[in-house]
């Protein structure tokens, strides 16, 4: 098979496996208080490219865990990230009106409803995690909270808040991001890869400096395409960073230099798993994805 089939093929797979997992996790939209449950699901199911879980899946591989056992530590980066969107979607944060190419959640079900629906899918993600078939439960659940808490997503979130109408430095920049975005990616690879055997001290490293390289690409990429996408091909609103003048890698180091960054900290992001073997086939082409993706 071409591997961009089978990588279409495996990403595919993953993708639809994490969507039944969440949709069999999460209470019915029948069940009271049903707005709630409604609002909870249609934040979470039905969309978005999946990176976080597909993350975990592939580092799974690489430490040959079972995708049964990555089942949880996958759909529990994906609610985290749900509920991030909906609340970074608030009149009060970003106020934002689409997402995922449909109304964002406080459009389709008022602000108070949306607001629930961001905390209880927070909460849903832990309880995942909780209950899950994993070795140290205790250790994913410290790991994905010390990840989206106030010294990590939420704290990058504060960050970003804070600077708007100032100009950051790229310093000031990265380390935003590094919070708001990447800590995530990185509970996802760390998370997905716990699953399976113990790493060694080595491993882990390699791991970290991928997951760091992969969430800052990530992020880059996510500015040029604010710059370069349409709302249509990006299923949320183009543009916003030039109207809100938020300093961007593009605003910071121009379109050409932006480009660049991308490329650097994808051959950083591969040169980590040279020593892994076959194992790191998804991790690899996981980054080529992420630097390539339109979306
Ligand atoms: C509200 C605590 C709190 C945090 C919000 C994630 C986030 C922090 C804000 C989202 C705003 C944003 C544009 C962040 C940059 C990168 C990013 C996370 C993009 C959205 O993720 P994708 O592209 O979305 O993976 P899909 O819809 O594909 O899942």
């Amino acid at each position: 098979m071409h591997p961009d089939v089978a990588w279409a093929v495996w990403s595919g797979e993953r993708a639809r496996r994490v969507e039944s997992v969440v949709d069999g996790f999460l209470p019915p939209a029948t069940e009271p208080p049903q707005r709630l449950h409604e609002a909870m699901r249609y934040a979470v199911l039905g969309g978005g490219k999946r990176v976080r879980a597909l993350l975990a899946y592939a580092a799974g591989e690489l430490t040959s865990a079972d995708p049964a056992v990555v089942d949880r530590a996958a759909a529990a980066v994906e609610l985290i990230h749900a509920y991030s969107l909906i609340h970074d979607d608030l009149p009060c944060m970003d106020d934002d009106v689409l997402r995922r190419g449909k109304p964002t959640c406080h459009i389709a079900f008022g602000e108070a409803t949306a607001l629930l629906a961001g905390d209880a899918l927070q909460s849903c993600a832990f309880e995942a995690l909780a209950a899950a078939p994993l070795r140290d439960r205790g250790q994913a659940v410290l790991l994905l909270a010390q990840a989206v808490g106030s010294r990590g997503m939420a704290g990058g979130q504060e960050i970003d808040l804070a600077a708007a109408g100032q100009s950051l430095d790229l310093a000031e920049l990265e380390h935003m991001h590094a919070l708001k975005t990447s800590a995530l990616i990185r509970a996802a690879v760390r998370l997905g890869a716990d699953c399976g055997r113990p790493m060694s001290a080595d491993e882990n490293d390699a791991l970290h400096r991928y997951a760091s390289a992969i969430g800052l690409a990530f992020q880059v990429v996510d500015d040029v395409l604010d710059v370069e996408g349409t709302a249509q091909s990006l299923g949320k609103t183009a543009g916003k960073d030039a109207v809100q003048r938020k300093s961007t890698y593009v605003t910071l180091m121009g379109l050409a230099a932006a480009r660049e960054r991308i490329e650097t900290l994808h051959v950083a992001a591969r040169t980590t798993l040279t020593g892994f073997g076959t194992g790191a086939r998804r991790l690899l082409e996981l980054a080529d994805w992420i630097v390539a993706r339109t979306h």
